[in-house]
């Protein structure tokens, strides 16, 4: 495993350097993306949503544990979580265990991915996360509706679910989760995370991604940082906060993911260690990445 940052920065003159960074290789595509919306005008926040929902919406990410094509859960549904927070106070949207893509009604297609539906509940809802049915609910008094899951499913997923059933326990040793920090020329700083979760979970089960502090955090005055790996443990240590307030102390990204990285192995030990990989984006528009690897050290991913 190595979590891979990739980035696209650009300095204008006196304005605020637009920058996005994503976790892994495969988060390029939304990368590249990104830099061409941001290039367009738009802000960070559409620039993350419109960025990320396709590759939420390409089934060849899906063996990234990322919308569709992802694994399902145990009971052969797919269920994905996602979130987004901006840098400004109380602006967060979450949705988790959403059994498939909202479908606008009357249009085709028309997809909402989970970010999407996410980005709905930050802009539209009282509450800040909805999860299930709940989610599903939103939705259609939204006007839209829910797709068949079974669409969400690929030739490589259910192969990979009738491994699953046959020998009962996963095969898949991947982590991985779409992150994505976007930073525009207002200087506004957006954070969206996608994932369809643990393979073959239980269902129910909600991970790290759609968890403010967790799986992301953003501060305007701090910037962003955004979390990939084993959710069940990650959601035990809040490190995208922990590695924000180390940016606003003065840490860089880099060093900010080393800290918190090294602080878990600390308090986990050699033996405890799991996947976990830092995204992070400050101020001064540098990024930064880190990655533990499962066994017995923390390393830099690069
Ligand atoms: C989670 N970090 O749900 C996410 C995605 C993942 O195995 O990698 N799951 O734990």
């Amino acid at each position: 495993m190595a979590a891979v940052g990739t980035l696209a920065n650009q300095r204008a003159g006196d304005r605020v350097a637009m920058a996005a960074v994503g976790t892994w290789p495969f988060s390029r595509a939304a990368v590249e993306a990104a830099r061409r919306l941001m290039a367009a005008g738009n802000g960070a926040t559409d620039c993350v949503q419109e960025a990320m929902a396709e590759l939420e919406n390409d089934k060849e990410t899906g063996c990234f544990v990322v919308g569709r094509g992802g694994f399902p859960n145990k009971a052969g549904v797919v269920q994905c979580d996602a979130a987004i927070m901006e840098g400004l106070p109380g602006r967060f949207g979450a949705v988790a265990a959403l059994p498939g893509y909202v479908l606008a009604l009357g249009c085709c297609p028309c997809y909402c991915t989970p970010l999407t539906v996410a980005r709905m509940v930050m802009d539209k809802n009282a509450h800040n996360m909805l999860v299930g049915e709940g989610a599903v609910t939103f939705a259609k008094e939204q006007g839209f509706s829910i797709e068949d899951n079974s669409d969400m499913m690929t030739e490589a997923s259910l192969a990979a679910y009738e491994e699953f059933l046959e020998n009962r326990k996963s095969t898949s040793k991947s982590h991985d989760t779409l992150g994505l920090i976007v930073l525009d020329r207002l200087g506004n700083i957006t954070v969206g995370v996608s994932t369809s979760g643990a393979p073959f979970k239980d269902p129910g089960r909600v991970g790290d991604s759609p968890l403010p502090g967790c799986g992301l955090y953003a501060d305007n005055r701090a910037r962003a940082a955004a979390a990939t790996g084993d959710g069940d443990k990650i959601m035990c240590f809040c490190p995208c906060f922990h590695v924000v307030q180390l940016m606003k102390q003065g840490f860089s990204p880099s060093d900010a993911c080393q800290a918190v990285i090294e602080d878990i192995c600390h308090r986990v030990g050699k033996k405890g260690i799991f996947e976990i990989g830092l995204i992070a984006l400050n101020m001064k528009d540098d990024p930064g990445k880190r990655c533990s690897f499962g066994k017995s050290e923390c390393t830099d991913s690069i």
